[in-house]
C-alpha cells in the first residue's frame, strides 16, 4: 500500500455557485476513510515515523485521533488517543470502534496534548501531533495536487477556502499551492469566534495563546496556532485572508450543506462553508480584497466525525439565541 487516504471527488456545486456568484468546486475530504482530511498527513507521518513503533499516541479534538486510530489499526499498532472532555461521546465511541484506547484528559485540546506528550516519554510511544509537523503538511498538500490533476492544466482556482484549528491544514494547502505553482491563488482561512487563534495572532502581529475556547467548533479549538501558519500570514509569498464567523453561522452552514448537498459535516467544516452561505466572499469582493471577477472557488470540505443528527440537535439547542 502506498498510502492510507483515498483520492477524493472534486464536485461542482450548482447551489453554492448560485450563493456566491462564481463556480464552486468542493473537495470532498469528508469521504476519507477516517471522515476527514487528517488521514493524509497522519498516514504520511506514521509511515515515516511509526514503522518500528510499539504504538502511537495522538492528542486530538477528535478527527486527528480518528485518523491516527485508523492508520494504526491498518499498521497493526496499538493506538492511544487523548481527547479533552469537550469531545462528544459519539466520537469517543467511534474511536473505540476503530480499536483505540481513549483517554479523556482536561477541558480543551491543549490539556490533552500535555498528557499525550507525557505518555510519549513514559511509555515510549510514537507521538502523532494533530497539526504541527512538516510531515503532516506534506501529507495534506496532496489535496491540492489532486485538485490540480482533476482540474487539468487550463483551470486554476480563484481562491481556496479552508478551516483553521491549529493551522496544519492551512500549512498543507500552502505547500500544495507551491508544489503546483499556484502561489497567486489567495487563501481564505476561516475560524469561528472563540476558536480564533490564527485571527488573534494576525491582529496582534505575533503568535498569542487564547485564554479559553468558547466556540462549539471544538475541532478548531487549539489555543495557539502553529508558528509556521502564522509566519505564512506575514510573508508576501502568498495572500492569506483570516476571517471569522459565529458558531450560529457555522451551524446554519452545516444545515444548508446537508439540505443542498445531502452531506453532514461538523461545525469545524461549517466555518468554511459559512464563508459562502453568509455572503462573506461577496463582501471580500465588495471590499476589493478578492477580485470582483473571481475564478472558481475551491472549498476544502474538511469533514469531521463529531456530528450526527442527535449532536446537530444538541448544537441547535445550545446555540439558540
Ligand atoms: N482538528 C484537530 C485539532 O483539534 C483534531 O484533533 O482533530 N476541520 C476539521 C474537521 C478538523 O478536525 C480540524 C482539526 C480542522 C478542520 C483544522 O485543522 P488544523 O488543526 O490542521 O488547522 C484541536
Amino acid at each position: 500500500m502506498t498510502h492510507f487516504h483515498v483520492n477524493t471527488p472534486l464536485l461542482e456545486s450548482i447551489s453554492m455557485s448560485k450563493h456566491v456568484g462564481t463556480t464552486v468546486f468542493l473537495k470532498m475530504e469528508n469521504s476519507q476513510p477516517s471522515g476527514s482530511f487528517k488521514i493524509r498527513g497522519i498516514g504520511h507521518l506514521c509511515q515515516q515515523r511509526a514503522t518500528q513503533s510499539k504504538g502511537v499516541v495522538c492528542s486530538s479534538g477528535g478527527n486527528a485521533g480518528m485518523a491516527a486510530a485508523y492508520v494504526a489499526r491498518k499498521m497493526g499498532l496499538p493506538a492511544t488517543i487523548v481527547v479533552p472532555s469537550s469531545t462528544p461521546q459519539l466520537v469517543v465511541q467511534r474511536l473505540k470502534d476503530q480499536g483505540a484506547t481513549v483517554k479523556i484528559v482536561g477541558k480543551v485540546w491543549d490539556d490533552a496534548n500535555g498528557e499525550a506528550l507525557r505518555l510519549t516519554e513514559t511509555e515510549g510511544l510514537t507521538y502523532v501531533p494533530p497539526f504541527d509537523d512538516p510531515l503532516l503538511w506534506q501529507g495534506h498538500a496532496s489535496i491540492i495536487t489532486e485538485v490540480a490533476a482533476s482540474l487539468g492544466p487550463v483551470v486554476k482556482p480563484g481562491a481556496v477556502l479552508v478551516s483553521v484549528g491549529g493551522g496544519g491544514l492551512l500549512c498543507g494547502v500552502i505547500q500544495g499551492l507551491k508544489d503546483v505553482g499556484w502561489t497567486d491563488v489567495p487563501i481564505i482561512a476561516m475560524e469561528t469566534v472563540g476558536a480564533d487563534c490564527l485571527n488573534a495572532a494576525v491582529k496582534a502581529g505575533r503568535v498569542v495563546t487564547l485564554d479559553d475556547i468558547t466556540s462549539e467548533a471544538k475541532c478548531l479549538g487549539a489555543k495557539t496556532v502553529c508558528k509556521k501558519a502564522f509566519e505564512c500570514t506575514q510573508s508576501s509569498e502568498l495572500t492569506i485572508i483570516s476571517e471569522l464567523v459565529t458558531d450560529q453561522q457555522a451551524l446554519h452552514a452545516v444545515e444548508t450543506f446537508l439540505d443542498e448537498e445531502r452531506v453532514l459535516v461538523e461545525l469545524a467544516c461549517g466555518a468554511s462553508l459559512a464563508a459562502v452561505y453568509s455572503g462573506l466572499i461577496r463582501r471580500l469582493q465588495d471590499e476589493g480584497r478578492l477580485p470582483t471577477v473571481l475564478g472558481p472557488l475551491l472549498v476544502i470540505v474538511c469533514g469531521g466525525s463529531s456530528i450526527d443528527m442527535k449532536q446537530l440537535a444538541n448544537l441547535k439547542h445550545k446555540l439558540q439565541t
